[in-house]
C-alpha cells in the first residue's frame, strides 16, 4: 500500500521537490498527493503544477483568527485522505485543535540542531553563538514550537567566512537527504510517536533522533 502524502509549504519547496523525486523510485512506499501553500504564487506550487500534483492556496490573510484559518486548513486536508502531513517550509504557526486533529501524522523539517535555535532566523542565530556545528532537525509536530520529539538530525560544519546563505545551502542539502528519508521510514510504517517518544523499528530513540553520537 502506497500512503498519502500531503505537503503544506509557504516558499520554494526545495524540500517538496526532494520528497517528490524520492517518489518517483519505484520501492518509495508512498505518493504526494496534495500540496497546500498559505502563500499565492510561490515557487513550491509551480513545482507541484510541474509534477501535475494537486494544490492549493489558502492564505491566512481571508480568515480572521488562527482558529479559523486553522479549521479552514483541516478540512481541505480531510478532502486528501493523507497518510502523513508533511510540513516543508511552512511559516504558520498551528493551533491546538489543529495539531491534535493529526496527531502522530504531522512531521516538520526544522534548520537547526533542535533543542537549539527554536523559531525562525536559525542560521543567523548559529553564525552569531559563534557554533561550529550547525544542522537540521526532523522532528513530529506537537503543540509545543518547535518542541515535538525529534526523529533525526544531520550535522554540518561551519566555517568563520560562512554567511547566512552559505551555511543555509549546506544545511539545505542535508534538508534534501534526510527528509525523504524520514518520510519513507513513516510511509512504510517503521515509524511512531508515543506520547513524546519517538518509536523507530519497535525502538525508542534518544532525545537527539536516530544514530546520534
Ligand atoms: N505549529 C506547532 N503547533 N508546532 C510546531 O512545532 C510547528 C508549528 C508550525 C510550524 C515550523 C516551524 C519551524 O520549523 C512549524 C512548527 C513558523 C514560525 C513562526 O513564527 C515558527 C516556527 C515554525 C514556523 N511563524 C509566524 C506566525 O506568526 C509567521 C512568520 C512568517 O510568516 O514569516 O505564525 O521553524
Ligand atoms: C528549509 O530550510 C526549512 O528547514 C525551513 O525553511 C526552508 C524551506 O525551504 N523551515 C523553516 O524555517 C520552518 N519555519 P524549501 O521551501 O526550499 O523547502
Amino acid at each position: 500500500m502506497t500512503s498519502r502524502i500531503l505537503v503544506l509549504i509557504s516558499g520554494n519547496g526545495s524540500n517538496l521537490q526532494a520528497i517528490i523525486d524520492a517518489c518517483k523510485s519505484p520501492d518509495y512506499p508512498g505518493e504526494v498527493v496534495g500540496v497546500i501553500s498559505n502563500v499565492a504564487d510561490v515557487y513550491g506550487l509551480t513545482r507541484a503544477a510541474n509534477e501535475n500534483i494537486d494544490h492549493s492556496v489558502l492564505s491566512h490573510r481571508d480568515f480572521s483568527s488562527r482558529e479559523e484559518y486553522d479549521n479552514a486548513l483541516i478540512k481541505l486536508i480531510d478532502s486528501y485522505q493523507a497518510d502523513v502531513i508533511v510540513l516543508a517550509g511552512f511559516m504558520r504557526i498551528l493551533t491546538e485543535t489543529f495539531v491534535n486533529t493529526f496527531a502522530g501524522k504531522l512531521l516538520n523539517i526544522h534548520p537547526s540542531l533542535l533543542p537549539k535555535y527554536q523559531g525562525l532566523n536559525t542560521h543567523q542565530k548559529a553564525i552569531e553563538a559563534g557554533d561550529t556545528t550547525h544542522g537540521v532537525s526532523v522532528h513530529f509536530v506537537t503543540e509545543e514550537l518547535d518542541g515535538g520529539p525529534v526523529i533525526l538530525q544531520a550535522k554540518v560544519p561551519v566555517f568563520e567566512t560562512d554567511t547566512v546563505q552559505v551555511l543555509a545551502s549546506r544545511v539545505h542539502e542535508q534538508e534534501h537527504r534526510i527528509y525523504p528519508l524520514v518520510v519513507k521510514w513513516f510511509c512504510s510504517g517503521r515509524l511512531k510517536m508515543q506520547g513524546d517518544a519517538v518509536i523507530l523499528d519497535g525502538e525508542v530513540l534518544p532525545a537527539s533522533g536516530y544514530a546520534s553520537e
